[in-house]
């Protein structure tokens, strides 16, 4: 490999894309997950390889089979991929990420598509410098708090789950609410843990509406109340954060850092969730994390049940100083009896530690075990 430091002085020469290498995989979920748009019993990813010049980065992409959490799909994502997205880098040097974004930029949407291949490079480009994906985004520290995120289940049942998850010393606990599963839901749950650090998702199944019922939460001292209103709405949020005590979190509707100023400045909100592959990638995830911190807003970062990479991703995201609140990235082991890694992503205490084995996002792909989880595999070359 080359000399770091002669690198980040800025004499790196770039890295050449010199193939692709594009895969559906599917895991089976431990448990199903249930939330206000549906149910997974399985996930299923495209995994995105780059290659180039003996290094490979990965990435791993969100969206998922039909349009339920937001408006992407995998065969929508597969066939701009395989069409535009790949035959426009696979071939290309590039020094730096930000290179990709006038390719990637002039397209409406396919957030999570564009997001899938500016991850991937930045993991190939980290790996080139030989720094872990952590110092190239300018994160610090070796752990991150993390919480859990709880599908909607019988009371009993989360009650139970919690138990566990305090048990293993989880910062937060996130539960999942929908119409009519919501407030017998908290009296239960706080009765049980009056003290507990405690948020609910409804995933966009309220209205303005349902004001009683959202306003009502204000008696359960939740740090947040997650993505409550519809997907693409930043104005009702406001109206919504200017009637409740309980601060607001967005989710779905915030897709870029245009979304999030507007956000912002309406007040939509008090707290900001950031996937990296919901808004894009990281430029995007970092100029969000910028903005909210410009307005003394905290941010935490999210996931979408993702495999090993996708969550290797998120954690060197999440060491960035203004994600103050605990994210969603718990232990690979809470979703997967195996993992597509070799590395276990696995908390201590509350914290998954940062995996630093190595530069760039730090884990590595089984490939014996890949192999019998891909459903799908194409290959580009320049
Ligand atoms: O809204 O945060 C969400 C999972 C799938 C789709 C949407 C969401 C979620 C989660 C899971 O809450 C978080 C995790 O990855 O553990
Ligand atoms: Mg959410």
């Amino acid at each position: 490999m080359h000399d770091q430091t002669a690198q980040i002085g800025g004499t790196f020469p770039g890295i050449k894309i010199e193939a692709a290498e594009l895969r559906i995989v599917s895991l089976p979920l431990i448990t199903p997950f249930v939330i206000s748009t549906g149910t997974m019993t399985d996930k299923t990813f495209p995994l995105l390889i780059l290659k180039g010049e003996g290094v490979e980065g990965v990435g791993e992409a969100v969206m998922d089979p039909l349009p339920d959490y937001l408006e992407e799909t995998i065969p929508g994502a597969m066939a701009f991929l395989t069409d535009v997205l790949l035959p426009a880098v696979v071939g290309k040097t590039f020094r730096s990420p930000a290179e990709l974004l006038p390719i990637l930029d002039p397209w409406r949407g396919h957030r999570m598509s564009k997001a899938v291949v500016e991850m991937a490079f930045w993991d190939l480009w980290s790996k080139a410098l030989g720094v872990p994906l952590r110092d190239a985004l300018g994160g610090i520290g070796d752990k991150v708090a993390v919480g859990v995120s709880l599908g909607i289940a019988p009371i009993e049942t989360t009650l139970e789950r919690i138990e566990v998850a305090q048990a293993a010393g989880y910062r937060r606990t996130k539960l999942k609410i929908r119409q009519g599963h919501d407030l017998a839901l908290l009296e239960a749950v706080r009765d049980r843990f009056p003290k507990i650090k405690l948020t609910v998702d409804a995933n966009t199944d309220y209205g303005l509406i349902d004001m009683p019922v959202l306003r009502a939460m204000d008696a359960f001292a939740l740090d947040y109340i997650e993505q409550p209103l519809a997907f693409d709405d930043i104005h009702d949020h406001a109206i919504l954060q200017r009637s409740v005590a309980t601060a607001i979190c967005l989710d779905e509707s915030i897709r870029s850092a245009v979304d999030a100023r507007k956000a912002l400045v309406a007040e939509a909100g008090r707290v900001i969730n950031i996937k990296v592959g919901r808004v894009g990638g990281f430029a995007s995830a970092r100029a969000i994390h910028d903005l909210c911190e410009a307005f003394g807003v905290p941010v935490w970062c999210g996931g979408m049940l993702e495999s090993g990479i996708g969550r290797a991703h998120n954690i060197h995201l999440a060491t960035l100083r203004n994600f103050t609140k605990p994210g969603d990235t718990s232990s690979a082991s809470r979703y997967f009896h195996r993992d597509i890694i070799n590395e276990q992503l696995e908390t201590s205490d509350g914290y998954m530690p940062v995996p630093l084995n190595g530069p760039g996002i730090g884990v590595t792909l089984d490939r014996a075990f890949l192999d019998i989880v891909t459903a799908k595999r194409e290959e580009f070359r320049a």
